[in-house]
């Protein structure tokens, strides 16, 4: 496998003296900025709702936790809880992509999800502590792993989002309307492919190379085994797949992958690039944090080999 565990692993677990996080902690956005590692990882405690909890590092290994949750539901839409959080440092602010699960529906027919339906969400924060709901890429479907280009594209903010199965690319000119129009489909499971043969969608935020767009995506299979994925997207085009290696490069492996809330489940909404050196934070089983790395130029090189 390309990303190598950190032998200090997990990294963050459940506080069994707090009731909004005292049963799982997972799916981290991580950022690196000023010096510091910031972590925005969903939560759930007494009443399952997840919420989203703020901790901060030096290292990326000993945090430190705020008591309260950054992003806590406050309507319908977000009843059953704010999820997956994704990070980008964009234009001197901070973007937090989220989906938000509630009991109303907002589409027309049956609800996406039991008991009601995802929404994908973007909120802004300026001092990475206090987030203000700004509006969704598009709602009534189901449509989640959503996350913001470090950059504009074309003179547009892009994102990924994914409508069910593939993963897609929607513009904006100002975060809040999203054009149907300028939507666009770029990758899809693989059927014959094994491990990415039924669902995919995106990791963290993209991480922009000289050769391209470097996604790290996750795929699960059958047996629901989820695993991460490369992909090299084009620059200026982010629909065209420059590179997409068969070969997954990271999968479950220790107890609390193989375990937890949800076995086999390996799961990352984050991938800050620190000297060269790829942090990707993910949650394993849906309950605990750990961190995997790999060298950004191996990534790559990875990739441009199966191109
Ligand atoms: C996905 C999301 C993730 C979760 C994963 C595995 O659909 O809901 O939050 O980690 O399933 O259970």
């Amino acid at each position: 496998m390309k990303l190598q565990r950190h032998a200090v692993n997990p990294v963050l677990l459940p506080d069994p003296h707090s009731s909004w996080e005292c049963y799982n902690v997972f799916n981290p956005a991580v950022i690196y900025h000023n010096g510091l590692f910031h972590m925005y990882y969903r939560a759930q405690g007494l009443d399952w709702v997840s919420r989203i909890g703020y901790a901060v590092s030096e290292d990326g290994l000993r945090w430190n936790r705020l008591r309260e949750p950054v992003l806590a539901p406050v309507d319908g839409r977000d009843s059953r809880g704010v999820e997956d959080p994704r990070v980008t440092a964009l234009d001197g602010r901070f973007y937090m992509c989220y989906t938000a699960y509630g009991r109303e529906f907002l589409g027309q027919g049956e609800p996406t999800h039991a008991g009601g339906g995802v929404t994908p969400m973007i909120a802004v924060s300026d001092n990475l502590i206090s987030w203000q709901r700004l509006g969704a890429i598009v709602q009534g479907e189901d449509n989640k792993d959503h996350v913001l280009f470090p950059r504009r594209v074309n003179g547009r903010y892009a994102a990924f989002h994914r409508r069910w199965p593939h993963v897609w690319v929607a513009y904006s000119d100002d975060l809040v309307t999203w054009p149907a129009e300028a939507m666009a489909p770029i990758y899809g499971p693989r059927p014959d492919n094994g491990w990415d043969s039924k669902s995919v969608g995106s990791n963290g935020p993209p991480i922009e190379t000289a050769e391209g767009w470097l996604a790290i995506y996750h795929g699960y299979d059958e047996e629901h085994v989820y695993r991460f994925g490369l992909c090299l997207l084009d620059l200026d085009d982010p629909t065209r797949v420059i590179a997409r290696p068969e070969t997954p490069i990271f999968e479950p492996q220790e107890l609390w992958e193989l375990r937890g809330d949800v076995p086999n489940v390996v799961f990352s909404c984050a991938n800050p690039v620190v000297d060269g050196t790829v942090y990707v934070f993910y949650g394993g089983g849906d309950h605990v944090i750990g961190l995997a790395t790999g060298r950004l130029e191996e990534l790559l090189d990875f990739c441009l080999s199966a191109s």
